[in-house]
């Protein structure tokens, strides 16, 4: 048993990672990599790609496959590029897709980066096909990012899981709107630790988070900054069904990291950044799709039972995060 086995494993890579490289583009492509997820009506599994040009700018190109592990049909143009004439906040590209269907609207949502001179921000656009899109604009101003929405109104109001940068660091929030344009009631959600936790300093929503029944359960990313760069892990949470910013549990070492080699080789190494996920038909198989290294994209796939399980086991109680964030706090 080599010692990297003696941590249960949760996400199992798939062996024809990375799925989608640039190499499969049908137009000129840089890199590709934190894709939204999600599985249209028909059960055609949609990825919307970032692609990132030689410029260094981003936009969303969809792929679509029947599996969702291969035979992808890649968009022939990209699907969805920033438009800084009319918005300018866009100016240096869209990134990072996260795309949540709201049944209540029939349409699906997709909060992603709009990048700018200020710095990044979060915006949504909402779509029924990945053709047409109708943009929202800015929801949050810089400096936020890796921002989902829930699938539901929560008492009333649409709910938006997002990470804006403050002087202690980068804590993921959750915020509320009636109409998904105002929003308000902003609650602080989990809270970046401190010292040498992998998850120190600075944390982020991964891909949308997963309900069931026992609440909200959230992957997010920790970035541990050391000397070589940073090293982006994944992270386990659970939050109350109802009330969202309420942590049940919060576990205290990461669960999946980059150890593959295309993980820790590529634009930005040591890298796994998912965005999106499938549910499959049991409704406990997730296909996680993530981007490796700003590269290329990769799928693990992990069980949600799996994931509560390892929860209950590892997780500590942390109920609602206190405020203000205090420098130094632990
Ligand atoms: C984060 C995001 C991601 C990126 C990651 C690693 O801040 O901007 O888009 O994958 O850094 O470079």
């Amino acid at each position: 048993m080599t010692p990297r086995q003696q941590y249960e494993v949760l996400f199992e890579r798939h062996p024809a990672n990375p799925i989608l490289t640039a190499a499969d583009w049908p137009y000129p492509a840089h890199s590709v990599f934190n894709a939204g997820a999600t599985r249209l009506a028909d059960g055609t599994t949609l990825l919307l790609c970032r692609v990132e040009d030689r410029r260094g700018h981003s936009h969303l190109c969809a792929a679509r496959s029947a599996n969702g592990v291969d035979g992808w049909v890649v968009d022939r143009t990209p699907t969805f590029q920033a438009d800084p004439e009319r918005y300018p906040e866009e100016l240096w590209g869209v990134e990072d897709p996260r795309i949540t269907y709201m049944e209540e609207l029939g349409k699906y949502v997709i909060a992603y980066t709009a990048f700018s001179k200020g710095g990044p921000g979060v915006a949504l656009a909402l779509t029924t096909d990945f053709k047409s899109f109708e943009r929202l604009g800015l929801v949050m101003q810089p400096d936020d990012k890796d921002a989902a929405l829930l699938p539901r109104r929560i008492d009333g109001n649409y709910a938006l899981v997002h990470r804006p940068m403050h002087d202690t660091g980068g804590h993921v929030w959750i915020s509320y709107s009636p109409d998904l344009k105002n929003w308000g009631g902003h609650k602080l959600m989990l809270q970046a630790r401190r010292g040498a936790w992998w998850d120190a300093n600075k944390v982020g929503l991964s891909p949308p988070l997963i309900e069931t029944p026992r609440g909200w359960l959230m992957i997010y990313h920790g970035v541990r900054h050391t000397a070589a760069g940073s090293l982006y892990r994944l992270g386990l949470a659970l939050f109350e069904l109802t009330r969202p910013e309420h942590c049940l549990l919060r576990g205290d070492m990461w669960v999946f990291g980059p150890e593959a080699p295309y993980e820790r080789e590529g634009d930005v190494g040591y890298v796994a950044f998912p965005c999106g996920y499938t549910i499959g038909a049991d409704g406990d198989e997730l296909f996680l799709y993530y981007g490796a290294a700003d590269t290329s994209i990769a799928l693990a796939k992990g069980s949600i039972k799996q994931m509560m399980g390892w929860l209950d086991k590892n997780g500590t109680v942390v109920g609602v995060t206190d405020l203000p964030l205090v420098v130094g706090a632990p």
